[in-house]
């Protein structure tokens, strides 16, 4: 089953479609986003050189900097009157990347959601409970609004709470999960732990994102859960959850790409590459209103192909994310920069330029243990201080780490080059 029968489009007649909403959606960024404007005069382009999806590769690329440099709305295209949300993410320097949606765009984003959870088995009338974070974070809410327009039936408990996410899968007899993979994995640890049977539940499915998961994980879900557990794609620059989703054959994501197109470049040149060669993903948005994005670096590294799917979708298939081409790491499904940690240790004259990061699996849930070193010139109380580090942490990352260390000076590491090796990640 499809939600839409655009799914199953044939090839050329996807491509012409793609054609005509690349032009638009370039028309409209030069006209209303002074950062494109300057950014394809750079280039030499003007939208009347792109004819098609084509001459895609004339455009310059937007990367996550663009977004820093133009905090808060500067790549938005609308007039402030027509904005119905505002969604953000982790930026790299203590700055989030703002998103806006226009109602138009939020009604694109419900139709790629309920596509999604179509594709993940979703009916209407299942019940959905959805364990993504509501919020400025576009999970939950991204979710939850794919629920209401495929008329399943949503329970907003959002993240955490795991005894109340136990209680409901079994009181409300749930047909679907959606959370991080992390979490369902930690959900169903703690389950074992108290004697719970997800057997006796009703539950079928757990749709799975925000993070990597690798397959042994991904089995380890499927079986300590009895269910059949599918991954879902998407980033916030773009739309939020919904860009792609795994079927049924779980070989691969589709990408909904009536609205979000796909290429895969070397993330060092920037040069696209051929079709099933692994490099970084970049999206350029067909449809987007309000935040209209050009060539987007995603940092993500995937393959494309467009080999027919045995589920019927025409749709190009992105295989799951394998890794990042930056230094981006995903905590519990929560983004972290690093520098966004050094951009808040920065801020306090009580401690040194130096930070150290651990990463660490407990059982199947990410830990992050942050150390800073004081500076010579404080001598102040180590245990105030870092309570002050930890609420700005929390601020700035929507994360608090597990642990965070004062050393004393001197007492991070250097190497002989004076460089210090920030992060470390055991897991
Ligand atoms: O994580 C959107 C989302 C929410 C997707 C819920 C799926 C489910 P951001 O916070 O902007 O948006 O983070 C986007 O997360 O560039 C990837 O690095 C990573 N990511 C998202 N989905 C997956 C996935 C949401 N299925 C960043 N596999 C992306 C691997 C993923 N990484």
């Amino acid at each position: 089953m499809v939600y839409n029968e655009v799914e199953r489009t044939d090839r050329d007649e996807m491509r012409s479609m793609q054609d005509e909403r690349l032009r638009t959606t370039v028309e409209h960024a030069y006209e209303n986003v002074q950062f494109y404007r300057d950014a394809l005069d750079d280039a030499g382009v003007s939208p009347g050189d792109i004819d098609g999806i084509d001459d895609i590769s004339l455009l310059p690329f937007t990367g996550k900097e663009d977004f820093r440099d133009h905090y808060p709305t500067g790549l938005v295209a609308v007039d402030r009157e027509d904005l119905r949300r505002i969604h953000a993410s982790s930026g790299t320097t203590g700055k989030p990347k703002v998103v806006g949606y226009t109602e138009g765009d939020l009604q694109l984003w419900g139709e790629v959601m309920a596509r999604s959870l179509v594709t993940a088995g979703v009916e209407p009338g299942h019940t959905v409970q959805n364990a993504y974070g509501y919020g400025l974070f576009t999970g939950g809410l991204g979710i939850h609004m794919g629920c209401e327009t495929l008329g399943a039936n949503v329970i907003p408990i959002g993240g955490g709470q795991t005894g109340r996410q136990l209680e409901l899968l079994s009181d409300l007899g749930s047909d679907v999960l959606t959370c991080t993979p992390s979490y369902a994995l930690y959900l169903a640890e703690t389950a074992e732990k108290e004697g719970i049977d997800p057997r006796e539940w009703n539950l079928s499915t757990v749709v799975i994102g925000a993070e990597p998961c690798t397959a042994p994980m991904r089995a380890e879900i499927e079986e300590a859960l009895d269910v059949t557990a599918l991954d879902i794609y998407g980033l916030s620059e773009i739309v939020g959850p919904g860009v792609s989703m795994e079927c049924e054959a779980k070989d691969g994501l589709h990408v909904w790409e009536d609205h979000f197109y796909p290429e895969v470049v070397d993330p060092e040149t920037g040069d696209p590459l051929p079709e099933g060669e692994e490099g970084e993903l970049v999206f350029t948005t067909l449809t987007k209103e309000a935040v209209p994005v050009l060539r987007y670096r995603t940092g993500d590294l995937a393959t494309l192909t467009r080999e027919p799917c045995d589920c019927g979708r025409t749709m190009v298939r992105m295989s799951h994310v394998t890794g990042r081409s930056d230094d981006l790491l995903i905590v519990r499904g929560v983004n972290v920069y690093p520098s966004e940690i050094e951009s808040v240790v920065l801020e306090f004259d009580e401690v040194a330029p130096y930070y150290r990061i651990d990463l660490r699996r407990d059982g199947q849930l990410d830990t992050i243990d942050v150390t800073v070193e004081r500076s010579e010139a404080f001598d102040g109380d180590d245990e105030e201080l870092a309570a002050r580090l930890r609420d700005r942490l929390q601020t700035v990352l929507s994360l608090s780490p597990d642990s965070l260390d004062i050393a004393p000076p001197g007492g991070i590491e250097r190497t002989e080059t004076g460089k210090v090796k920030r992060v470390f990640d055991h897991r």
